[in-house]
């Protein structure tokens, strides 16, 4: 059994990865709104692991005999007006994704929970992989610059992203 803090905390960290699903779902659909069918997809996919992200906390919660809180999700507030400017933000989130979960582990760390200090951990590396993830994209689109064949071939490129669910990995 956690804390009760700890718990309070977590469920916040639950909250925050059905926002960030929310986040994804409106900007997969600025994408296909704007004819980037495979962005469009890209960030469906992203959706989704944002899903398992947060079924992997809540299944955590339940197994902790914690309270589970469902909290209201805020609306996601797109102020892009580029699709580069749209995996920009996607990128500010997800460092910002990355800050919460290191403070989760100190939390954790300070109060010696270890295994929720261990489900962390597990976080924790894969915002790396997601930082890279958009941080790649905007790399090439900033390649291609204003080229329309150039972003054409980076969006067929996102759309042939297929979901794994990576919180079902034997090795978690
Ligand atoms: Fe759940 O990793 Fe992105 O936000």
């Amino acid at each position: 059994m956690i804390s009760k803090s700890m718990a309070v905390s977590l469920n916040e960290q639950l909250n925050r990865e059905f926002h960030s699903a929310y986040i994804y779902l409106g900007m997969s659909a600025y994408a296909s709104k704007n004819g980037f069918n495979g962005c469009a997809r890209w960030f469906n996919i992203q959706y989704q692991e944002e899903i398992s992200h947060a079924m992997k906390l809540f299944k955590y919660l339940e197994d902790q005999d914690a309270q589970i809180v469902l909290d209201d999700i805020k609306a996601p507030k797109l102020k892009s007006n580029s699709i580069i400017e749209i995996f920009e933000a996607a990128l500010a989130h997800e460092r910002k994704m990355s800050g919460w979960l290191n403070e989760l582990s100190d939390e954790a760390m300070k109060i010696k929970d270890h295994a929720t200090y261990n489900l962390l951990q597990w976080y924790v590396t894969e915002q790396v992989e997601e930082e890279a993830s958009f941080g790649e994209i905007i790399d090439q689109m900033k390649i291609v610059g204003g080229n329309g064949y150039g972003l054409y071939a980076i969006d067929k490129e996102l759309g042939n992203r297929v979901f794994v669910d990576s919180t079902q990995d034997a090795a978690n």
